[in-house]
């Protein structure tokens, strides 16, 4: 941990703060506040960020989420609140609402829940009743924690049943043994979505399946919103996909927050209620402004360019890595994600390597793969992701670089004199990349 000196003096005053942000009101209330912001900055600025959920907002984006907007209550929807002096929430929220369905071609938006898993949460509440099932990806397999892992308050609630990839080798899910489950479980809702699964999924087969069992299909797709968003993975909607869930802060570069939308407006009702009052209070209206903001950038034509960006640097990352004799799990990607089985390729386990990236400077996480014989806090992989780095402006020949860093790394792990150099290395290289919100 970096060593913070405390009140009034600063070990970061030297570092450029950005000619919009001066922080000048925080440094004179709160300096230790101060302070630690210097420091995060100064190691976003000077570090690779290669965990795949996290990202650089926009200035625009940022500065909206530092405003009067904070002040406000607003429980209900636009033009149906409980508290008066709603002429501008009502504004942002209702162009937050008209961007995110235009961005994802559907009737209906929920813009309000604070994070992906309320959002996850309030959906189970708005379509299913006590003791229901939902169908999901295995959490060894690639899902997510509020797709029913049994640490989760919602497994006591509802009732989780799991599909699995066929081949670990390809990636490719059963979708055979999806069907037969899904016909003997009844679950009212298949949900499509995964936090570390580097494959495209076959929404219309899922959508086939749901349709012979009277389910609801939902997408869960915080991982890939910025990708669907910008035409470079496929839209769930396209296929009949009644609802789809999201984070708004992963490839989407939008604030923290969730978001759920609906391709009809009468199911988009139920999910308001779900939202609000069922669930969550009064909305955190600067986050919702900032989406709408998040939103509107997303629609302009450079957005494609940055979603399809993100994936071909993906790839050749992949490939570099595997050319190499790194384990790749599903042999590669076809979105941002990647795995490396990291006691098969470099006899080390994921939190070895974790540690061992954060040295040069490479931040990423260590996590479970596949059927992994090791525990959570000490896997066999790593996993990390494009969307970050991409937005720094990072073209294919960077992603080579990269990859050789972190296998140099793995070569030289016993020897902390090159690690120390090649962690300079990798500041002087990152310094050539501005981080948006810092250099601009
Ligand atoms: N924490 C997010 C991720 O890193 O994928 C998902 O919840």
């Amino acid at each position: 941990m970096r060593k913070l000196t405390g009140y009034g003096v600063s070990p970061y005053d030297s570092l450029p703060t950005s000619p919009m942000f001066t922080y000048d009101a925080l440094k004179k209330e709160d300096p230790k506040i101060y302070d630690a912001l210097m420091g995060e900055m100064k190691r976003q600025k000077e570090g690779v960020e290669l965990i795949p959920s996290e990202n650089y907002i926009s200035p625009a984006v940022l500065e909206v989420m530092g405003t009067v907007f904070n002040n406000k209550y607003s429980e209900g929807y636009p033009g149906k609140r409980y508290y008066g002096g709603q002429e501008y929430t009502d504004c942002v929220e209702s162009i937050a609402i008209e961007r995110a369905t235009k961005l994802f071609r559907c009737e209906h938006a929920n813009v309000q829940p604070h994070a992906g898993a309320p959002a996850n949460v309030a959906l189970y509440f708005a379509l299913l009743e006590p003791g229901d099932t939902v169908m999901g990806m295995d959490l060894s397999h690639g899902g997510h924690l509020t797709h029913g892992h049994p640490v989760t308050y919602i497994t006591k609630i509802f009732n989780f049943v799991r599909y699995k990839m066929k081949d670990v080798e390809t990636g490719e899910i059963d979708y055979d043994e999806m069907r037969e489950v899904a016909l003997r479980e009844k679950p009212k809702i298949i949900l499509a979505g995964f936090s570390a699964y580097p494959r495209e999924l076959d929404y219309a087969k899922m959508k086939a399946i749901a349709d012979e069992v009277g389910a609801y299909t939902v997408a869960d797709m915080a991982h890939i919103a910025g990708m669907i968003a910008g035409g470079a993975l496929r839209n769930p909607f396209d296929d009949g996909f009644d609802v789809i869930t999201t984070t708004t802060h992963k490839s989407l570069r939008g604030p923290r927050g969730g978001m759920i939308l609906c391709r009809e407006l009468e199911l988009g009702r139920k999910i308001d209620k779900s939202v609000f009052p069922g669930f969550q209070g009064g909305p955190i209206m600067q986050m919702v402004a900032a989406k709408a903001v998040a939103f509107g950038e997303a629609l302009k034509p450079e957005f494609r360019d940055y979603a399809h960006q993100i994936i071909a640097n993906a790839k050749h990352m992949a490939d570099v890595f595997m050319q190499s004799g790194a384990k790749l799990i599903t042999n590669g990607t076809d979105n941002h994600l990647m795995m490396i089985d990291c006691v098969k390729s470099w006899d080390m386990t994921g939190q070895e390597a974790e540690t061992l990236f954060d040295r040069i400077g490479i931040t990423l996480n260590k996590n479970m793969i596949a059927d992994d014989p090791r525990k959570p806090m000490d896997p066999s992989g790593i996993r990390f992701g494009t969307p970050a780095v991409t937005t720094r402006g990072m073209k294919e020949h960077d992603m080579k670089t990269l990859a050789n860093f972190m296998l140099k790394a793995v070569e030289n792990r016993g020897d902390d004199k090159v690690i120390s150099a090649l962690h300079d290395e990798v500041i002087e290289f990152c310094l050539r990349f501005p981080v948006p919100g810092i250099d601009s």
